[in-house]
Formats: structure tokens, sequence, C-alpha cells
């Protein structure tokens, strides 16, 4: 197994140098665009902090490759090949950065052979830097870190969000999977508005599962590896191996309580981050399988 220790500790000292860029500005006013939605927001500090790690790593590794979610929405293209890649989202949670809501991160994913190596998810303004090196466990500001174990749905705490979609086929998918678990019951549900820290807070034990339909792969790469490092499950919806250019994931505490989740919760169709952005929504059924019946 190749070690790219020297990639991940140069990673972690880009997350901290990003998130002062971040913690500069999240006090200030923000000029605010529009990308999918009037949810999908980007402001000029997105942008900045992906062009400042985009630099610093090209500087120090001029052969590999990059997906940001800036760039991508900027039209650079989005593949995922062999090549070593990093994958960023600048800040994971703008809309809680233009609101001052305290739960942004930086996310850092780094992928071989299309394989995710290390993890580094930085909530800046709560100072928790989550990280997690494949087969090496996942930590928190250097402690370990383990699921919470819990197997019975009726007992956990699930994650998740309400996505940049306005549309109503999502609204009412979103919401009513939200009806649906709390009718099980569940203990509860929760949001933060960065499915990052989200999927880390399974990781912590304090939820027990998180799930989200229309992300995409920079929001989850980092905090995915940071799961199951801390002896998490995640998989696809649709209970089958987990595949970050879906847009669709469960990570849980336990097996049991993932394909309970993917037993209850339906999705709507979304265009997976690898496909074709002029291809049919659903060019692949499976991919985007429709569980509205
Ligand atoms: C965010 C996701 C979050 C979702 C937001 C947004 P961004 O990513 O992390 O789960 O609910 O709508 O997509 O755009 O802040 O990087």
């Amino acid at each position: 197994m190749s070690d790219w220790s020297h990639c991940f500790h140069f990673g972690v000292s880009l997350a901290n140098q990003a998130a002062e860029i971040i913690l500069t500005s999240f006090q200030k006013q923000k000029a605010v665009k529009l990308k999918s939605s009037p949810a999908d927001l980007v402001t000029e500090t997105d942008q900045r902090v992906e062009t400042f790690l985009i630099s610093a790593i090209r500087t120090q590794f001029p052969n590999h490759r990059f997906i940001g979610e800036e760039s991508v929405a900027a039209g650079e293209a989005l593949e995922l090949t062999d090549t070593p890649t990093w994958i960023i989202d600048p800040i994971d949670g703008t809309v809680n950065f233009v609101h001052r809501f305290p739960f942004v991160a930086v996310s850092i994913a780094f992928a071989v052979n299309k394989q995710t190596e290390f993890g580094v998810v930085y909530s800046c303004v709560e100072n928790k830097l989550f990280c997690a090196q494949r087969g090496r466990g996942a930590f928190l500001n250097g402690e370990p870190l383990h699921v919470s174990g819990q197997e019975d749905i009726s007992r956990c705490v699930i994650v998740t969000e309400i996505g940049p979609e306005r549309d109503d086929l999502a609204l009412s998918t979103m919401t009513s999977n939200i009806y649906r678990l709390l009718r099980l019951p569940v203990h509860g549900v929760r949001a933060l508005g960065t499915a990052a820290v989200d999927m880390c807070q399974v990781a912590v034990g304090g939820a027990d599962a998180y799930f989200h339909v229309g992300l995409h792969c920079w929001d989850i790469a980092a905090s995915a590896i940071i799961v199951q490092e801390a002896g998490g499950v995640v998989i696809d919806t649709n209970g089958l191996h987990f595949d970050m250019m879906s847009r669709r994931v469960i990570a849980a505490s336990s097996a049991s309580v993932a394909q309970r989740i993917a037993d209850v919760i339906q999705v709507f169709p979304c265009r997976r981050d690898d496909e074709d952005p002029y291809s049919s929504v659903c060019g692949d059924a499976g991919a985007c399988e429709n569980k509205h019946v």
C-alpha cells in the first residue's frame, strides 16, 4: 500500500490556512451570487479559498488532478481518474457562511485509483478538525473517533439536509423522508447545513446516521472516509456500494441502521456528478433510481 502521508499532512496544513481565510470574512457582509437555485450560493471567499488550495497543491504536486466545487461551477470537466486527485469543497455550508450560522467547513479529500486515501474536514468556527487516512483510524483534533454503534433505528438521531433544490418533487421527497423517519419513530432529525459536518457527527457518535440525495462528491468524499475509519458504514441510498459520484449517500453507526434507512427513504432523480451535463436527467436509470411508487 502506497504511503500518502506526506500528502495528508500537506492537506491538513492547507485546511488550517483555508480556515484562516474563511474566519477573516465570517463576520463581514458578503457579496452573493446564485448558482443552481435561489438557495445555492457562492461568495468571493468560496472562490478565493479554492484558488488558494489548488494553487498551493499544484505547486507542490504538479502532476496531481483536482475536482473543486467552484472550478466545476465555472465549467471545468468533472472526471475522477486513476491519477492522484484532490476533491475540494472550499466552503461547505456557504448559506451558513453568508448568514453567519456557525457551521462552515473546508473539506479536502484525496483519491488514487478512484479510492479515497484520506479526508480532512475542518469545521472552522467550531475549531473542530476531523480527519482520517485509509486504514489508520479517524480523529477529531487528534483524539480517536468511533461511531455510536447504535443498531436500533428507533433509538437514533438522524442527520440530513434540505438541499438547494426547490422543485416540488425534490422538496416533497426530502420533507416526506423526514416525516417517514419521525413516524418510525426515531429519537430526532437534525440538519446543520453542511453535508461534511453533518456526516462527521456520525463519526463522532453524536448522531447515529446521515443521509442525503442531491449533494456532490466534494461535499462528502472526505467525511465518508472519516465515518468509515471511525467504524461506520457508508452505502448508497439503494442499499448497495457507496459511489461518491452518485449524489446519494447513507452513513450510519451500523449496517442495520443504514439498511433500515435505505428501506424507508425515497429518492428523486438527479444527474450523477460524472455524467454529461447535457445528457437526460436520468441517463442511467439505475443511478437515478426513483422509488416513487
Ligand atoms: C451544501 C451542502 C449541504 C446542502 C447545501 C449545500 P455547499 O454545500 O453541504 O448539505 O444542504 O444546500 O449544497 O454548497 O455549501 O458547498
